[in-house]
């Protein structure tokens, strides 16, 4: 079985204060947003993800007097069978929360001037991304590129359709990636290989973050058991705690929806049950990007 290649695409400090409840640990620059856009390489292509970051709440809707809308509840219930279940609310809400990495997407697709029904090809991609640009790769960010890329081509003909792409772009944001992304990790900063982070690697000039008071206080709140190096599951934990908060976050909305909506107790909800609070959709699952500020509201 194949590991498969990432992208460590992280929420900016913002981002984290925002959404964490306790401190939030510093992420390394390499981790860190950089820009979003087809035009500045692979890193920006692929930590572009940090748009994902942290969201503000709609909250222009006048409470309580409106039904859902069509649109809404269309995409609220996908299989179209009248009734939302737990699935397609995570689905609903994951997707409202990476709607900006969607646009992305298409945008970096249209950018390879492919439609729809086309697909990505590594060598276009590699064209675009290792030549077209100014800015130097590595021959091991090559290797991992291409590595994730086969990993996302899920029937394996070599192309990656749209969805792929994305998957590919913002692997941070699928939980079957993520074996992937801390592989790229270990392999950027394991620089002895022996599986685990010293200090020194975690404080590495290339790679990691800077020597200081900051990097001790992180390092020693990274390394849950004290035994002085980061292992696989703490590096985990660092490089995606956005996403796996994000995902709890969207999975405690889900909870909150359905303890409150679902009046009979069937564990779906019927369009009228919506509509006895369809605010609460809103407020839960429905995100709505704020310029440069994200939030996500906490109440
Ligand atoms: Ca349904
Ligand atoms: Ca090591
Ligand atoms: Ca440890
Ligand atoms: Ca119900």
């Amino acid at each position: 079985m194949t590991l498969g290649p990432c992208i460590l695409c992280l929420l900016g400090l913002l981002g984290q204060s925002l959404l964490c409840q306790t401190d939030p640990v510093p992420i390394p620059l390499k981790y860190q947003p950089v820009t979003t856009g087809v035009t500045n390489g692979a890193m920006a292509v692929r930590q572009g993800s940090l748009l994902a970051a942290v969201w503000v709440l709609v909250a222009t809707a006048v409470a309580g007097d409106k039904a859902i809308s069509d649109e809404v509840w269309s995409r609220l219930d996908a299989d179209g069978d009248g009734l939302v279940t737990r699935d397609e609310m995570r689905s609903f809400t994951a997707g409202e929360r990476t709607a900006d990495l969607r646009r992305d997407t298409e945008t970096q697709w249209t950018s390879y001037g492919l439609s729809l029904g086309e697909k990505l090809t590594f060598e276009q991609y590699e064209r675009k991304v290792y030549h077209e640009n100014k800015y130097g790769h590595s021959s091991r960010r090559k290797e991992q590129d291409s590595r994730r890329f086969h990993v996302c081509d899920e029937n394996q003909d070599g192309g990656l359709d749209k969805d792929e792409f994305m998957t590919f772009l913002y692997s941070e944001e699928y939980p079957h990636m993520h074996d992937i992304v801390i592989l790229e990790t270990m392999e950027d900063m394991d620089k002895d290989g022996d599986g685990v982070l010293s200090y020194l690697e975690f404080t590495d000039e290339e790679e990691g973050m800077e020597e200081g008071r900051q990097a001790e206080k992180t390092f020693k709140k990274l390394d849950k058991d004290g035994d002085g190096q980061l292992s696989r599951v703490e590096v985990k934990q660092w490089v995606l705690q956005p996403n796996l908060e994000a995902s709890q976050d969207d999975e405690d909305s889900v909870i909150i929806v359905m303890d409150k909506l679902d009046t009979d107790k069937d564990e779906k909800l019927s369009r009228s049950e919506v509509d006895a609070d369809p605010q609460l959709i809103e407020d839960q699952l429905m995100y709505e990007e704020d310029d440069d500020d994200y939030a996500h509201d906490e109440f």
